[in-house]
């Protein structure tokens, strides 16, 4: 948990801030802590990073081309050295919020806040922090959706629950459970679907939510209702996936699926099939090119993929305990997966 001393640190930074630029992580999490820190400001840009595992050189232009005053990094545990160095040529202040278990160098002239640095069990999401940043009542449901997206029920879901009857239901016990069953569940994976767009839609949704006044417009079924067109589109591709996914369920206690096409959407997978088949260790890759990208889920599966990935050649992966991502060369796939089934045969 961030001290009250550290939100409003940040809280400072915002309101010194004339034109800032938000890279956050491209999924509901890093979207809605954006989301949250740019409404309280009332200015800035945000920019969704797709490089993985790091925010990566390739994002350099943005700085010249945006040209801001300050840099906000949200829900990204790894920034690359070129990209730092150049922003610390141009003079540019920033600030990191991250909630992942990441050892990162010390550097003085970067504002880093990260709730596992104070206390290791800590799981808030980077959007809980920014809610406690921004407090906007009004924005709850936004927080809410960042906060299910990554899993976290937060201690202010009954407040939400109350305002927003209607978007909840009784008895959501789990985070997921909300995701999958209820309104602003949907409204999250609408979210979430609507990032992976083409740059310029992505940039016309930021528009819209940055001004959007309640979650309801998000679900109108309307022909200007791109973010939902968009929604439906991925997600025809997306439970037919799901579909396919189920038939590698077994009696095993590994679950693997891997696919190809031309959107990753193996973290969403990932995340349902945990939820429909809780205890079942969670392995979904998505192959595109020579590279292989993985999401892995279940209880413990940190350790596990760090395991799995020992001397792979160019092999990242991190995230948290129980929920990870990797990066290998589609060659050494097979050996990965072989890895992981002795791995947990081993009980590892
Ligand atoms: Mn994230």
């Amino acid at each position: 948990m961030l001290t009250e001393k550290q939100i409003s640190e940040i809280r400072e930074h915002l309101d010194k801030a004339q034109n800032p630029l938000f890279f956050f992580d491209n999924d509901a999490d890093g979207l809605c802590s954006f989301l949250l820190l740019a409404r309280y400001a009332g200015k800035g840009k945000g920019v969704a990073i797709k490089s993985f595992p790091d925010l990566n050189q390739s994002y350099v232009r943005k700085l010249y081309e945006l040209k801001p005053d300050y840099i906000f990094v949200l829900d990204k545990p790894l920034i690359s050295k070129d990209f730092l160095e150049e922003a610390r040529k141009l003079g540019l202040p920033l600030v990191w919020i991250d909630h992942h278990d990441v050892e990162i160098e010390n550097f003085e002239d970067i504002s880093y806040y990260n709730p596992i640095k104070q206390e290791k069990k800590s799981s808030e999401p980077v959007t809980y922090l920014a809610y406690r940043v921004s407090k906007r009542k009004e924005d709850i449901w936004l927080a809410i959706c960042g906060c299910i997206g990554d899993n976290f029920l937060p201690d202010f879901i009954d407040e939400f629950a109350k305002k927003y009857r209607e978007l909840w239901k009784q008895d959501i016990k789990t985070a997921f459970q909300a995701l999958y069953e209820t309104d602003i569940g949907k409204i999250t994976r609408v979210l979430s679907f609507a990032l992976k767009d083409r740059t310029s839609n992505v940039v016309r949704m930021l528009k819209f939510l940055l001004k959007v006044k309640s979650p309801r417009e998000i679900l109108i079924d309307e022909p200007k209702n791109h973010i939902l067109f968009r929604f439906n589109q991925v997600n025809k591709k997306y439970q037919k996936l799901i579909e396919k996914a189920r038939n590698f369920v077994s009696g095993k206690k590994l679950i693997y699926f891997q696919h190809g096409g031309d959107l990753s959407l193996s973290a969403d997978i990932a995340n349902e099939l945990s939820y429909r088949f809780p205890g079942k260790i969670i392995v979904v890759a998505y192959m595109k090119g020579t590279k292989a990208n993985l999401s892995l889920r279940g209880k413990g599966v940190k350790r596990i993929t760090l395991e799995a990935i020992k001397g792979l050649k160019d092999a990242t992966g991190g995230g948290h305990e129980d929920a990870t991502g990797a990066k290998i060369n589609i060659g050494d796939l097979s050996k990965f997966k072989e890895r992981i089934e002795e791995l947990i045969e081993q009980g590892f």
